[in-house]
């Protein structure tokens, strides 16, 4: 049986986490994924605290294993996001796009888990010294904003750089992900496009079928320095390209891109929406039960290390 060091520090039978993205994780992603014995993340995205709220009671009224909430710190409710998921005494926190260094003590003195997503080893470091209870090693393969480093380099080096739980995330998207993660020293990985194939994911079918669909080149880069978004390859995108061909500026950039994630997951949009996605994407082919993924991601990565076993003399 495949068990690890974060399914005891989080109370989880496998070291799955599902990605907490936003508008796609909702609360009965995170719960159908909870359930099942891995960590559901509901994501606050820029949702206002009473939406969040809803999702969590959603995840309370499916499920009693632990959950988490993802707070993106770009969000202009922050505060109140974490006033409530103290309050709540939501069981982990993770967060991105930015550093919860300021909020530790709050969450920590509420029993809150604090496992902030990182794309460089010297936020790594910081936020160890800091307290928080593990990392998540995000590489430029995953989807929507993303840092520069792949997550193959990535994850040792964070390895390397601390002493707690290390999860990877980036490009992973079945067994043979999870085995190769847990190889770099991680503890347990994150996938989320993977999840936005499951069957409890509430993304508009078209979003799911643009998944299924994606190819190896299909998720491309979008933005400008400092802002980069990974997404599949459509009219949006080719937008973008124009706008960065004749150097637009960043607020024309932001312009284009607001509310084009709510379009492709609510309306179906995949011709002007955002769709973020990772690279993982091109290896996703089915949708399937929350529960069904993980059982097949694990049983592959068990077979996988027990046949690497075997390669040893
Ligand atoms: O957060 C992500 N990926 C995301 S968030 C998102 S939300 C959204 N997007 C568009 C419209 C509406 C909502 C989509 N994709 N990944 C986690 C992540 N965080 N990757 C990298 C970082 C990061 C970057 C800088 C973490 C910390 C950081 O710190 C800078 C600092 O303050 O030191």
């Amino acid at each position: 049986m495949l068990h690890t060091g974060l399914c005891d520090l989080l109370g989880i039978n496998y070291p799955i986490l599902q990605g907490g993205m936003a508008w796609v994780a909702t609360g009965e992603l995170a719960a159908a994924v909870s359930a099942a014995g891995g960590l559901g993340i509901i994501g606050a995205g820029n949702a206002p605290p009473e939406a969040v709220h809803q999702e969590i009671r959603k995840v309370r009224e499916r499920t009693d294993r632990p959950f988490g909430v993802n707070v993106y710190y770009m969000s202009p409710y922050v505060e109140e996001l974490i006033e409530l998921v103290c309050a709540e005494k939501v069981p982990v926190v993770t967060t991105g796009a930015g550093n919860p260094g300021k909020h530790l003590p709050k969450l920590k003195a509420a029993g809150v888990k604090v496992i902030p997503v990182v794309a460089s080893v010297a936020l790594a470091k910081r936020l160890e010294r800091l307290g928080v209870d593990a990392l998540i090693a995000e590489g430029m393969e995953c989807g929507g904003h993303i840092g520069e480093i792949a997550t193959m380099p990535l994850v040792p080096q964070i390895v390397d750089a601390v002493h707690i739980p290390v999860i990877a995330a980036g490009g992973i998207a079945d067994g043979r992900g999870l085995a190769a993660a847990l190889a770099l020293g991680a503890a347990g990985v994150q996938m989320g496009t993977r999840f936005i194939c499951s069957e409890e994911c509430t993304v508009h079918p078209n979003y799911k079928e643009a998944v299924l669909k994606a190819g190896d080149r299909d998720a491309v880069v979008t933005g400008m320095p400092g802002h980069y978004v990974r997404v599949l390859k459509n009219k949006l995108t080719r937008q973008f390209e124009e706008l960065a061909a004749r150097g637009a500026s960043w607020e024309e950039m932001d312009r284009l891109g607001t509310g084009k994630l709510r379009a492709a997951v609510i309306e179906g949009d995949v011709v002007y929406g955002s769709l973020m996605a990772g690279q993982s994407a091109a290896l996703v082919r089915e949708i399937k039960p929350a529960a069904a993924i993980i059982a097949e991601v694990v049983a592959e990565a068990e077979a996988i290390i027990s046949h690497l076993g075997k390669l040893v003399r």
